[in-house]
């Protein structure tokens, strides 16, 4: 885990503060920890080890408040020079100051957030070497280590129909050497994860579009990439971020039950799990907390990008999460689980246009820490109690022996039950849910 000291680079990138301190909920200052205590000592693992905090690179140090009505409103004091390599090197030591003073044990990346994408497949990857040869540095100074890594595979026009899924062959094969050197890099950061989002892995129309022939092709990439982590010996792993619109109207990894079809499909469900986005998870129509029921279900519970959308805009806002409800009840599934595994908690979230402050940084990550330590600290506790748990065994117990536990086992057929209906069961007595009461019970963990 990381060390205890702050990292001291040369130069301050936020020189007025300091190293954000656990406080409690009686502190009234706002750039300190409330419930979120990276020390305390849980079950013999400490918050930060059970927590897995995570720094996105590209909303962090990348985000500049721009939208389609206007270019960035965020400017950064490390952001000046003119040599692009030079300030990269220089973004990416604020960067790791912030990571240790907000005590992230974790970061994340895409490839060209990091690195400044240069003319050539050849110059770009020579550039990224020089970066990821810093951050190697950074990360063995601070002790801060590499959740995921990822490719940028929609950012550059090349790639306006697709990565894997373009009807260009040409565009697929620099797509595979793209991540082909992401993985490298992931593995020579010691990243525990390795990210693959659709991006532009969808389609506008079927006036243009082969549905099964991309969707052919996806799976042919994906295979490509566990090829290619077996060559190398890459043992982080693999997980499948879920988007069902934007960039394009229709992307093939929709949502997580539509993952794992795709990924039983094509055989690949033994190499994937799932890392799943809030913000992706309503903007498919589902709660945040049935994305996580569906992957855990199936196994394939991965890691967490953690945001928040607004129900009332359409789109991917990735505000920092403080519904303390809502992450309750994904703890709760969470942790029914039994955890991430080598997954974490990853802020894959922006500040506001008008949050030009560096502090904004700073509260911003706070708020999601705190929001979701809170909630930790309160499905655990509901957990222990175990309320819920035995509503719920209660409620399917007629499964547990007899007639009900012959279908779960397989050991009957319409016959024998339609029999037992018509000689002894009759009809069934309807029980009452009780939704309103389990909800008030919820209420009362939540706010006494
Ligand atoms: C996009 C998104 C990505 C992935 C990584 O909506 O969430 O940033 O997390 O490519
Ligand atoms: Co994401």
């Amino acid at each position: 885990m990381a060390k205890k000291t702050v990292f001291k680079p040369r130069k301050q990138h936020f020189p007025g503060i300091d190293k954000i301190a656990y406080e409690g909920t009686d502190s009234d200052r706002a750039l300190a920890f409330r419930h979120y205590d990276p020390a305390e000592v849980i079950d013999g693992k400490t918050m930060k080890e059970h927590m897995r905090f995570s720094i996105a690179y590209w909303h962090a140090f990348r985000g500049t408040g721009s939208d389609p009505f206007g270019p960035g409103t965020i400017q950064r004091s490390w952001e000046t020079g003119k040599d692009p390599v030079s300030v990269a090197k220089v973004r990416m030591d604020a960067a790791f100051e912030f990571f240790q003073k907000i005590e992230s044990p974790f970061w994340c990346f895409h490839d060209r957030d990091i690195a400044p994408e240069g003319a050539s497949l050849a110059e770009s990857n020579r550039i990224l070497d020089q970066i990821v040869a810093h951050a190697k540095q950074l990360q063995k100074a601070t002790g801060v280590r590499l959740l995921w890594g990822t490719a940028n595979l929609f950012s550059n026009p090349r790639y306006m129909s697709g990565a894997a899924t373009n009807p260009d062959a040409h565009v697929f094969a620099y797509a595979a050497a793209q991540v082909k050197k992401a993985l490298e890099v992931t593995q020579e950061l010691g990243g525990e994860n390795y990210v693959f989002w659709g991006g532009r892995e969808g389609y506008e129309t079927l006036l243009n579009t082969h549905l099964k022939r991309e969707q052919d092709h996806l799976a042919r990439f994906l295979h490509l990439a566990v090829a290619h982590a077996k060559a190398i010996g890459f043992k982080g792993q693999f997980l499948i971020e879920p988007k069902p619109k934007e960039p394009t109207k229709h992307q093939y990894d929709f949502d997580v039950a539509s993952g794992i079809a795709f990924l039983r499909t094509y055989g690949l469900e033994k190499h994937f799990k799932f890392n799943i986005e809030t913000n992706h998870a309503t903007l498919a129509g589902h709660t945040f907390q049935h994305e996580i029921e569906v992957a855990a279900a199936a196994g394939m519970l991965g890691s967490i990008d953690a945001n928040a959308g607004d129900l009332l805009l359409g789109w991917d806002t990735d505000l920092f999460n403080t519904d303390v409800r809502e992450l309750t009840l994904a703890m709760l599934s969470i942790l029914r689980a039994g955890g991430l595994g080598s997954g974490g908690f990853n802020f894959d979230a922006k500040l506001r246009r008008q949050s030009i402050d560096p502090a904004d940084l700073f509260h911003a990550h706070i708020g999601g820490m705190d929001a979701y330590a809170l909630a930790f600290k309160i499905a655990r506790r509901i957990l222990a109690d175990g309320t819920f748990e035995s509503f719920v065994a209660d409620r399917y117990r007629s499964f547990d022996s007899g007639f009900g536990r012959d279908i779960e086992r397989g050991k009957t057929s319409f016959a024998a039950l339609e029999k037992l209906v018509l000689s002894r069961l009759g009809e069934p007595s309807p029980r009452s849910g009780q939704q309103e009461y389990l909800e008030n019970l919820l209420t009362r963990y939540l706010h006494g």
